[in-house]
């Protein structure tokens, strides 16, 4: 080929590579941040003040909770399948004797047809009683998290990794710890916490076409999907609500100080898990971004537009109808985040983690507060955000901002477990 005759476009192209839809039209600038008007948290619809605890709990929280069922997350169908619970392995002596070890096999049932999901859980045995725990949805599998050679490997549909050795979207042994340096299992285990974790591809595997091989398809027969019906963040928020049922039954497990924890679109999870079932005594969000606890307003990294072009299946179909019109959106994440209160909720950012808008998850942090203050808890006062790596615990809303990109640290886990320490143990 020679080049001379190659028209411009097309050799910026053959350089650069094609230009993705979401490289364009992002803004990193924050003088371009365009001026914009929070909905109000403490005025209702009708624009009547709400002033008590029992006004928000009673109309204005149910309102808001709506919107989200409504135009962003969409709504689970109202029925619900029949689940059995099998414990397929139990080990009393687990991580040099600090733990127990179990997997629990949750059946989904319908008639002919089951979907299932394993709950991998690390209790420590220090702990008098029930523990309190950690609870958090994981990208590759359960074997993943940890070297531990017994543990399950799933045999779902899992995204090709080539540095994990997956492909043909089978995990196999070659997966296993991978992700261990984002699960510090002896240290929750040694700060007196349990861990449970499920593989998120049980419930929704995490592709366009994801819906009929996970737990939708039970609901399918039953109930036909509409514009407002369950995308994949609401299923897998669905999932870790099964699992908190499955707590309830678990003596060994304080189901009344259950921590939900997520990264990035498992961060956007907890927060809508924790938003929609107030059964979790607490909720961590780490580096959520757009459609978790940044605020889509501010247009700063991935937008509602970038998010679904890129990821059709993860919100309900009425959300797509708020492409590049963020301002007709009834809500913005800090109501999110305030249909939490007065559970201590914590919301962590990477500075270099521009796409998740760290500005905009700390502002959503702020701005909620004022529904914890409706409830006498303090929140977040100061407008400007804490320097690097000095966290906010002692506020009922937490937040730190951390050096590096987008990751789960152990200084996250050290703040997460602080954090739990001070509002849930
Ligand atoms: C990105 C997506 C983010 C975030 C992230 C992740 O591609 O744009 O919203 O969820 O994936 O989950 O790792």
């Amino acid at each position: 080929m020679n080049i001379s005759k190659i028209s411009i476009p097309v050799f910026i192209f053959l350089i650069t590579g094609p230009v993705t839809h979401a490289q364009q039209q992002h803004n990193y600038d924050e003088s371009k941040v365009p001026d914009f008007v929070l909905p109000s948290l403490l005025q209702d619809k009708k624009d009547n003040p709400v002033k008590t605890v029992d006004q928000w709990e009673n109309s204005r929280r149910q309102e808001i909770l709506h919107w989200f069922e409504e135009h962003v997350y969409g709504k689970p169908p109202g029925e619900q399948v029949n689940v059995v619970y099998q414990t397929i392995s139990l080990q009393e002596d687990a991580l040099e004797d600090q733990a127990v070890k179990k997997e629990v096999k949750v059946l989904f049932i319908n008639g002919e047809d089951t979907v299932d999901m394993n709950i991998l859980i690390y209790l420590p045995k220090s702990t008098q009683g029930p523990a309190p725990v950690f609870l958090g949805l994981n990208f590759y599998g359960n074997h993943t998290i940890h070297s531990d050679p017994a543990v399950v490997i799933h045999q779902k549909w899992v995204r090709n990794n080539e540095d994990f050795d997956i492909s043909g979207h089978r995990a196999t042994e070659e997966s296993r710890g991978v992700r261990a340096y984002r699960w510090p299992v002896e240290a929750i285990i040694q700060r007196g916490y349990g861990l449970a974790t499920i593989y998120y591809g049980d419930l929704f595997p995490d592709h366009k076409k994801g819906a009929p091989d996970g737990v939708q398809r039970l609901f399918a027969p039953r109930k036909t999907p509409d514009a407002a019906s369950w995308g994949a963040i609401a299923t897998w928020a669905w999932g870790l609500s099964r699992a908190m049922d499955y707590f309830e039954n678990d003596v060994d497990i304080d189901q009344s100080k259950v921590i939900v924890m997520g990264h990035s679109r498992l961060g956007k999870t907890s927060l809508w898990a924790g938003a929609s079932d107030s059964r979790f005594a607490a909720v961590i969000a780490n580096n959520s971004g757009c459609g978790g606890a940044s605020l889509f307003r501010r247009r700063y990294g991935e937008t509602i537009e970038i998010i679904n072009n890129s990821f059709p299946h993860w919100f309900c179909q009425n959300f797509h109808r708020f492409d590049a019109a963020e301002d007709d959106l009834p809500v913005d994440q800090h109501m999110l985040i305030a249909l939490i209160a007065p559970r201590p909720v914590y919301v962590a950012s990477a500075v270099e983690d521009r796409w998740a808008d760290p500005k905009g998850e700390f502002l959503s942090v702020y701005h909620a507060s004022e529904v914890y203050r409706l409830y006498g808890l303090q929140g977040i006062r100061k407008k400007s955000m804490p320097p690097l790596n000095e966290p906010i615990l002692s506020s009922h809303t937490g937040y730190h901002i951390r050096s590096g990109g987008h990751d789960v640290t152990r200084f996250d886990w050290e703040r997460f477990m602080d954090f739990a320490d001070l509002h849930v143990k």
